[in-house]
């Protein structure tokens, strides 16, 4: 098992830095923050921590508007906060993923400035620049994935430029060599520092359709539905050329040892798998949020598993990814109870596993009073419950005033409705969510069944979902029971007389179970059995 590489075998940690630790009472979280709380990471037992950006950023969109994307935002930090956080997690064996948000930059870039300021700049090929349509308004109907035109007239030069995402995000143009080349040296920079990898933003948007073709309008979208449903990204994304870049970088990479290339792509599967590239040239994980996407019903979810793990290209190394900073908590998706299963399901599924902070102690989506939204998307298109700052509230390390986060004012509110729902709390309850993630943690570290074994989908009916791990002599079942009634799994002949290793619920350890085995209502089992 040592013999596969650390980003198969581990568990990749999400950190929204705004908050996960303020070290300087100010509200926001930041570097020196996140080195502080290194020791917790470690207890926990994950692997990599990937942090969110926190490079110079106006912070429209919370640092996925960059303004330089060598440096750290003073709110943060400075980069020798980053170097020292580097150090110690490198110290403390954790790996550093890095958030690369290539697709666009902040309005506030430097290299937007030159591109806006004359037709004629050197750099304004840089950025998405159109002629209005013929007879005034925007070139074509794209939609931005915030709601509105993706088109954004400016005054300076009468043209329009593109953004995907908020106008404060214009679009560069990847078509552009020059634009390759100074992304690719921004890779360098921090590969050079020593970081471990980098998760890229919607890598793929990076290519447009050349000829700005308008998307089609999707028959399935309804008015209680973001605008950017509204018509079908045929021509704004997923373009057949984004995976020669993904090559490029991920040679970038390759030019170093061990260094992992994360993509953040929402497709379906089919068009997913596409990036792992030709010959696995691209990148080494594709994220897959089909947990994400999935309604949480056993035959639902089992079928899903079984086409990701037979869509797979031949190599291709599986990962599965619980939550993160845009989408709803997993306790507040499915509940206290069924977080427990969920948790089970994410560390005992093949493939590299992402688990977004808070998620641990079962953090919820934390209701946001009017007057405090602070995310953009909210702002454009208030009331369709897509308010990501419910999964972005201060990590909650104990029960006092602050949460352990911040002395002062945080950035959004803490969550105060479960006083005793926080690290300090759950690490001395042995039934807590903390404890079990930590001991599923341990397991994947110590069963190598769990961490690279084979996967064997086993059959089962109803609300139960089961599967075997399977690597050298090692056997395990994992069964499921995604329902809140009581539910029996009658066991495959090799796994009859098998040793219960744990249950979400607890108290089963050690438990012989013979042809059936019994779950409780939210219970999920990890058996062992022999080959
Ligand atoms: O998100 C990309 C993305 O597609 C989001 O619009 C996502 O679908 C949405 O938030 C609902 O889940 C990335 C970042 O993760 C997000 O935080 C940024 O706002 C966005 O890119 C722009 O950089
Ligand atoms: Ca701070």
């Amino acid at each position: 098992m040592q013999d596969m590489l650390w980003w198969k075998r581990g568990t990749v940690y999400q950190i929204y830095p705004r908050s996960f630790q303020d070290s300087n009472d100010d509200g926001i979280g930041d570097l020196a923050g996140i080195r502080e709380r290194l020791p917790y990471l470690t207890w926990l037992g994950v692997d990599a921590i990937w942090i969110s950006p926190f490079y110079p950023s106006p912070m429209a969109d919370f640092g996925y508007d960059v303004a330089d994307y060598c440096g750290v935002d003073p709110m943060f930090g400075s980069l020798s906060d980053f170097d020292a956080l580097l150090a110690d997690a490198h110290e403390a064996g954790l790996k550093v993923i890095l958030d690369f948000v290539p697709n666009h930059t902040s309005d506030r870039h430097p290299w937007f400035a030159e591109s806006r300021s004359d037709r004629a700049s050197p750099k304004r090929d840089w950025y998405i620049w159109k002629d209005p349509a013929p007879g005034g308004g925007p070139p074509n109907n794209w939609i931005s994935n915030f709601g509105g035109s993706a088109w954004q007239f400016d005054e300076i030069t009468g043209q329009y430029y593109y953004h995907a995402f908020l106008k404060e995000q214009p679009d560069l143009n990847w078509r552009n060599p020059d634009v390759r080349a100074a992304m690719m040296d921004v890779l360098r920079f921090w590969l050079e520092r020593g970081v471990d990898g980098f998760r890229v933003d919607v890598i793929w948007h990076l290519i447009k359709d050349a000829g700005f073709r308008d998307n089609p309008v999707n028959p399935g979208w309804s008015e209680n539905d973001p605008e950017i449903g509204r018509l079908v990204q045929a021509y704004s994304a997923d373009q057949p050329e984004v995976h020669e870049i993904i090559a490029e970088m991920r040679a970038v990479l390759e030019e170093y040892d061990e260094r992992v290339l994360i993509g953040e792509i929402y497709l379906p599967l089919e068009r997913l798998v596409a990036y792992y590239g030709e010959d696995l040239s691209g990148a080494h994980l594709p994220f897959n949020f089909q947990l994400l996407e999935t309604a949480w019903h056993a035959r639902q979810i089992d079928g899903m598993i079984r086409e990701y793990e037979a869509a797979l290209p031949q190599g291709g190394w599986p990962n599965w990814v619980l939550g993160n900073h845009d989408r709803q908590r997993i306790a507040g998706r499915v509940g206290t109870e069924q977080a427990r299963v969920a948790a089970m399901l994410l560390l005992t599924l093949r493939g590299t596993a992402t688990l977004y902070y808070g998620d641990e102690i079962g953090m919820q989506n934390v209701p946001i009073p009017p007057d405090r939204v602070q995310d953009p998307w909210e702002k454009n298109e208030p009331g369709l419950g897509f308010n990501r700052d419910a999964y972005r509230t201060p990590m909650q390390w104990d029960a006092s005033e602050g949460a352990g986060f911040t002395t002062a004012e945080p950035w959004l509110p803490i969550d105060m409705r479960e006083p005793e729902r926080n690290v300090a709390d759950e690490r001395q309850d042995e039934g807590s969510m903390l404890c079990l993630y930590r001991r599923l943690l341990d397991l994947r570290r110590t069963r190598p069944a769990l961490a690279v074994g084979a996967y064997r989908p086993v059959e089962a009916e109803g609300d139960v979902l089961a599967y075997c791990r399977e690597e050298g002599t090692e056997r395990l079942l994992v069964a499921l029971n995604l329902g809140a009634e009581p539910a029996a799994l009658s066991l495959p002949p090799e796994a009859r007389g098998g040793r219960i290793v744990l249950s979400v619920l607890g108290n089963r350890e050690a438990e012989s179970v013979g042809e059936v085995l019994s779950l409780q209502g939210n219970e999920a089992v990890l058996l062992e059995f022999s080959a």
